[in-house]
């Protein structure tokens, strides 16, 4: 960082001195009276800097580009992950070119065509010819990128495929809480009144929906499967980030919002692939919602279904591991006098401690 401060610092320093002796060196050939030589030296000097600019700019936005290229998004590994990384290839192919001819162009000439002492304009009335092609061919090249954008669009977000798994997140300070939706891959409803400390999201345990939804830490997915994410937000704005399946919604309050992808790599195939055993797909926020907003992480694990099958037959849902323990307790706390009973049964957990006492 200060080496950073420095460095700028010496920057500013040397186009300060340039500046200066350009200035100082005008001044003296005024004094010596040749005013329109001084102005000719003058615009030359603003030539060769400008040339400087180019052959020190251009070559240092095409450093910085490599330099910084490992922060670049990681190699995609879902369906419509591949279409976005080609629109911006097909867009860089596009625009690269462009830009460094156009600023090529603007130094060059700025230098070739200083101001001269006796140097005329070259008057040029305008061509249709040109006007033509240099209007056309951007225009035929946006309506290419434009159309390629707006149809990958609606592939990504219009309708999920029937069999997509759902899976809500909600974000808030500072954690996502995902819930599955069980085995009928139905999300059960959630009342605003029935939020507590035991249910933060107010399940309606009447609704047969939200017996079997669970809630799990890491957000396991299948290799080929189309998922549905529905995305919620308890507090403040975040955003469900996935870079490794190009999947970024915000998460509002108050305004679902959902994402629908397919995985295409398990966790397995990109650890051989980038040969790290210890990589992991993530779930990031990426909105900045707060002190500790880097909290929010969350490992993905992609697998085959047989994994991902046992995995998801080992979850419980959140109403079997409050309500019907909660029920349990309800007879042998109100058993006072049995005192067998009550030292048999196991001690009440701190939620169900809770729950009982509503
Ligand atoms: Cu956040």
């Amino acid at each position: 960082m200060l080496t950073n401060v420095l460095g700028l610092v010496i920057i500013l320093l040397v186009l300060f001195v340039v500046f200066q002796i350009a200035k100082a060196s005008e001044a003296i050939s005024i004094l010596k009276g040749g005013e329109a030589s001084s102005k000719e030296k003058n615009n030359r000097l603003h030539g060769v800097l400008f040339l400087l600019v180019m052959i020190i700019g251009l070559p240092a936005s095409m450093w910085s580009a490599w330099y910084y290229s490992e922060w670049f998004l990681p190699a995609p590994a879902s369906v419509h992950g591949v279409w976005i990384d080609n629109m911006f290839f097909w867009t860089s192919v596009a625009c690269i070119p462009v830009y460094f001819l156009t600023h090529i162009a603007l130094f060059v000439f700025s230098y070739m065509y200083s101001g001269k002492e006796n140097g005329k304009a070259y008057y040029f009335p305008g061509s249709n010819k040109l006007e033509l092609i240099w209007t056309a061919i951007p225009a035929f090249v946006m309506v290419l990128l434009v159309y390629s954008g707006i149809s990958s669009w609606y592939k990504i977000m219009g309708d999920a495929p029937k069999d997509s798994m759902i899976v809500e997140a909600t974000g808030q300070q500072f954690a996502w809480t995902l819930r599955y939706a069980g085995a009928d891959n139905k999300l059960g409803t959630k009342m605003i009144k029935l939020i507590g400390s035991d249910n933060t999201f107010g399940q309606d345990w009447k609704d047969a929906a939200n017996k079997d939804d669970f809630q799990a830490d890491t957000l396991h997915l299948v290799l080929n499967k189309p998922v549905l994410i529905k995305i919620n937000a308890l507090d403040v704005l975040h955003s469900f980030f996935l870079p490794h399946f190009r999947v970024k919604m915000d998460a509002v309050p108050g305004i679902p919002t959902q994402f629908h992808f397919t995985p295409t790599k398990t966790t397995a195939q990109m650890r051989k692939e980038l040969n790290d055993p210890n990589f992991n797909f993530e779930l990031a926020c990426a909105e900045l919602c707060g002190q500790a907003h880097f909290n929010m992480r969350r490992v993905v694990v992609v697998e085959e279904e047989a994994a991902f099958k046992q995995w998801f037959a080992a979850q419980e849902s959140l109403y079997k591991k409050q309500v019907t323990t909660a029920e349990k307790e309800v007879p042998a706390s109100a058993a006072t006098d049995n005192t067998t009973q009550a030292t048999q049964e196991e001690k009440p957990t701190e939620n169900t401690k809770k729950l009982s006492s509503l």
